[in-house]
C-alpha cells in the first residue's frame, strides 16, 4: 500500500509540475473539449476501473482465506471466546478446556475464533495475526486466523469498552501441532 501510495503521490506531483510549467496555447473549442473527454475518459473511467480491478485481484483471494469456510480433508480446530469487561474467557468447547486471557492455537492450521461478548462491545484483536473483529452481546462472530510460525502472539481488546479496556489484553500461544496436541492433553487432564 504504502509504494502504491508513493507512485501515486509521484504522479500527481508530475502532473501538478507538468500544469505549472506548460504555457497555456491557442487551441480551438473543439479541441479543448476534446482533451476535456480524454481526462474525463482516461482518469474518470480507466483509471479507477483498472486499480480497483488490480486491488481486487489481490484482495479477493485473501479475504477469501479469511472466511470460516470449511477446508478440504481438515477439521478446523473451534475455540470461543466471549469478551467480559476486562477480560477473555476462552473456550474449547470440544476438548472440555477452559482459560482465562490466553489463547492455544496449533502453528500452520487454520482456527475458526467464535466471538461473543457477555457485557458490551469487544474487538478481538491479535495484529501479528490478521484483522480485528468485533465481539458483540448476543451476536457471534466467526474470524478464522492462521499462526504460520509457532510463537506467542499479543492480543488487545480494540473497541473501548469502559475503564479496563487498555489492560484487556490477552495472548495467543501457536504450537508445533505434536506440541500443541501435548498442551491439549495436559490441560484437559488440570480441568
Ligand atoms: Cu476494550
Amino acid at each position: 500500500m504504502s509504494s502504491f501510495a508513493v507512485l501515486v503521490l509521484l504522479v500527481v506531483v508530475g502532473l501538478w509540475l507538468y500544469a505549472l510549467r506548460r504555457r497555456p496555447g491557442q487551441i480551438s473549442q473543439e479541441q479543448a473539449r476534446r482533451i476535456q473527454n480524454r481526462w474525463i475518459i482516461g482518469g474518470g473511467l480507466l483509471l479507477p476501473i483498472t486499480s480497483m480491478g488490480v486491488l481486487l485481484a489481490f484482495g479477493i483471494p485473501i479475504g477469501h482465506r479469511m472466511l470460516p469456510l470449511p477446508v478440504a480433508g481438515q477439521d478446523v480446530l473451534r475455540i470461543e471466546v466471549t469478551g467480559h469487561q476486562w477480560w477473555w474467557q476462552v473456550e474449547y468447547p470440544q476438548q472440555g478446556v477452559e482459560l482465562r486471557n490466553e489463547l492455544h492455537i496449533p502453528a500452520g492450521q487454520p482456527v475458526d475464533l467464535h466471538l461473543t461478548s457477555n457485557d458490551v462491545i469487544h474487538s478481538f484483536w491479535v495484529p501479528r495475526l490478521g484483522g480485528k473483529l468485533d465481539m458483540l452481546p448476543g451476536r457471534t462472530n466467526v474470524l478464522r486466523l492462521q499462526a504460520h510460525e509457532p510463537g506467542i502472539y499479543h492480543g488487545q481488546c480494540a473497541e473501548f469498552c469502559g475503564t479496563g479496556h487498555a489492560h484487556m489484553q490477552f495472548t495467543v500461544h501457536a504450537h508445533a501441532p505434536a506440541d500443541f496436541a501435548a498442551w491439549l492433553e495436559s490441560a484437559d487432564d488440570s480441568q
